[in-house]
């Protein structure tokens, strides 16, 4: 228990109105961890993968309904509609209590209420903060174990006045006397995942999975977060974060943005090609950055686990995410072998000959449907990782000498450039775009715009964030600021193939970052910002055909007028909430295509 009163207060009103059979406070400990998964087993939530295979790992196959993250579904509640803007959507805050209230009434009847006090970041740094969840689902307060911080030590990072975020979760199932429970309880029809950046607070509903349910991730880390960064003066950004070491070398620290299915992960883990080069993680998903007493910007990981999705993943792809997944990881919708293992499309060239599937339905390489469904995830411990960087928990956190943004855009856009400002950073993250792959929603191919990676995921009026990074350009000395890139590792030649070879080939790139940043990188400068000089980037050992780098580095004034025509298009959502300067820096752009 605590004696923070407006903790007691809040778990007394809660369980007031939620009306569990009984309150338990989550003290984060190995025991506690280990009665609950047996809990999870008895309930058939979880299965216990084989000790000699996968010792302290548990699967666990979710409703067919509750499946990935629900974006209609995802709600930013304040008393004005303009305050969350065009890409969230938005309800009065005070209407959306009294709909969700109705539901949270008597909605963990017949369950065990958890109450999970968490740190986002290492405990007692000053740029983490402190959730509180409460929730009704024991396979959340094991997630949330790996994913965050939770337990004894964050009550008393807390203390009698500490303030926190009050995160509610239901799933929505409340059980009747003798009633038989669900392996996977949830209110598939009723879910709302709910933002009230004022208080701040989030009340979620009705699902058990991932971003909906483990609420420190996105919820906290980034939408409420980023509400709070503008308020306070730093950044809650969608980021992976890495360290780059050459060979006798000093290490610097970048953090990247990409939308999905563009391999952070896989870039956060990666093995270079290029020898005595290396590279090692500090976070794959969330970067919070604050300005140090240097001037310099320093970025903690929120987190302290990856919830990465399992399919694709594999030795060739990620082996350091295979080598974290060996031991004490969660796996969700994932498939079953016969000896107690798991399996995931791309795991292995071969499938195994029979499986049972994430529907939990006999499967063999036959069948015409995925084994893993296609968002399923593996929740592992961040400290398992073999890249794992020394400072990863340094409270301070890391200084980050550049920010990449990127995309997957079969044409057009280089394999990389380099800003020529931070103001024109900021423009060319609040164009960034990839094009669809089967995994979304929509048309193979087609181009969406994702400002910094953040679409989902910025808790306010996306025209404001965009201001807030220019106004953060202009809290330190130029020379102290990240120098921004935008990267492409997908662009294809005419015939469909592969420009570029990716994964630790890239490398190659962050070897031209890392020397831009140190002084000694070559450059032209082009309408678009500044690019490698044709032997700039190091392909000596590669079979990196010279005529790809051509093709790759190459700038195309034709069809940069056509992206400026698109460009304009996506501004013109933001209406007058777009900043001036970034509208000057389209037109800017435009001029130097006219003139080059
Ligand atoms: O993660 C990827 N990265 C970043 C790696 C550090 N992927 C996978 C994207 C889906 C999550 C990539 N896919 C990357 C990449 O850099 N590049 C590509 C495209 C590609 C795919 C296959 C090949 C080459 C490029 N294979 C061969 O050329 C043999
Ligand atoms: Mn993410």
């Amino acid at each position: 228990m605590t004696n923070n009163e407006k903790l007691r207060n809040w778990v007394n009103e809660t369980a007031a109105l939620c009306q569990p059979d009984n309150i338990h406070w989550c003290d984060g400990s190995q025991a506690e961890n280990d009665a609950l998964c047996d809990v999870l087993v008895d309930a058939g939530t979880f299965i216990r993968l084989n000790p000699a295979k996968r010792p302290g790992c548990f699967l666990a196959h979710s409703d067919p309904g509750d499946v990935a993250r629900v974006e209609d579904r995802t709600f930013i509640c304040t008393k004005d509609e303009d305050d969350v803007g065009p890409t969230n959507n938005w309800r009065d805050a005070d209407e959306m209590k009294s709909v969700m209230t109705k539901f949270f009434d008597g909605s963990m009847k017949g369950r065990t209420m958890y109450v999970i006090p968490y740190s986002m970041g290492p405990l007692g740094s000053e740029i983490s903060r402190i959730g509180v969840q409460i929730s009704d689902s024991p396979y959340v307060v094991v997630n949330m174990r790996i994913m965050t911080r939770i337990g004894t030590a964050a009550l008393a990072v807390l203390g009698k006045d500490g303030d926190f975020v009050p995160c509610l979760h239901s799933i929505g199932a409340p059980l009747d006397k003798g009633q038989k429970d669900a392996a996977w309880p949830c209110d598939p029809d009723n879910k709302y995942i709910v933002h009230f950046p004022d208080e701040p607070s989030i009340w979620s509903y009705g699902s058990g999975y991932g971003g909906n349910a483990l609420l420190g991730k996105k919820c906290f880390s980034l939408r409420i977060a980023s509400f709070m960064a503008r308020q306070q003066g730093w950044l809650a950004e969608h980021m992976l974060i890495l360290g780059i070491t050459p060979p006798n070398g000093e290490k610097i620290y970048v953090a990247a943005a990409f939308p999905s299915a563009c391999g952070k992960t896989n870039l956060a883990m990666m093995t270079p090609t290029i020898p005595g080069w290396k590279v090692e993680t500090v976070g794959d998903d969330i970067a919070w950055m604050k300005f140090g007493a240097d001037g310099r910007l320093y970025a903690i990981n929120p987190e302290s686990g990856f919830f990465g999705v399992a399919p694709g993943t594999s030795m060739e792809s990620n082996p350091n995410a295979m080598f974290t997944l060996e031991s004490n990881s969660i796996f969700t919708n994932v498939a079953l072998t016969p000896d107690g293992d798991v399996w995931w499309e791309e795991m292995s060239e071969e499938p195994p000959e029979e499986l049972t599937s994430w529907l939990g339905e006999a499967w063999t390489p036959a069948s015409p449907k995925t084994a893993a469904h296609p968002n399923a995830r593996y929740t592992t411990p961040a400290a398992q990782c073999p890249t794992i960087d020394a400072d990863w928990e340094d409270p301070k956190g890391v200084p980050i000498s550049a920010i990449l943004f990127g995309g997957r855009r079969a044409a057009v856009v280089p394999l990389v450039h380099e800003a020529l400002s931070w103001q024109h950073g900021t423009f060319i993250g609040s164009i960034a775009s990839s094009e669809k792959t089967a995994a979304a929603a929509g048309k193979v191919g087609e181009l969406r715009r994702d400002p910094m990676a953040m679409l989902p995921f910025c808790g306010y009026n996306m025209g404001d964030y965009f201001q807030h990074w220019l106004t953060i350009g202009g809290q330190t000395e130029p020379d102290k600021l990240p120098r921004i890139f935008y990267v492409n590792w997908f662009r294809k030649s005419a015939d469909g193939s592969w420009l570029w070879p990716g994964y630790g080939e890239n490398s190659r790139v962050l070897k031209w970052i890392y020397e831009r940043v140190s002084g000694d990188g070559k450059a032209v400068e082009t309408p678009i910002g500044y690019l490698p000089t044709p032997d700039a980037i190091d392909i000596s050992g590669s079979d990196i055909p010279p005529k790809n780098m051509e093709l790759l580095l190459s700038v195309n004034v034709q069809a940069w007028r056509q992206e400026v025509e698109s460009i304009r298009e996506h501004y013109r959502r933001f209406g007058d909430r777009l900043p001036a300067a970034l509208s000057q820096e389209l037109e800017s752009l435009e001029e130097r295509l006219q003139n080059g």
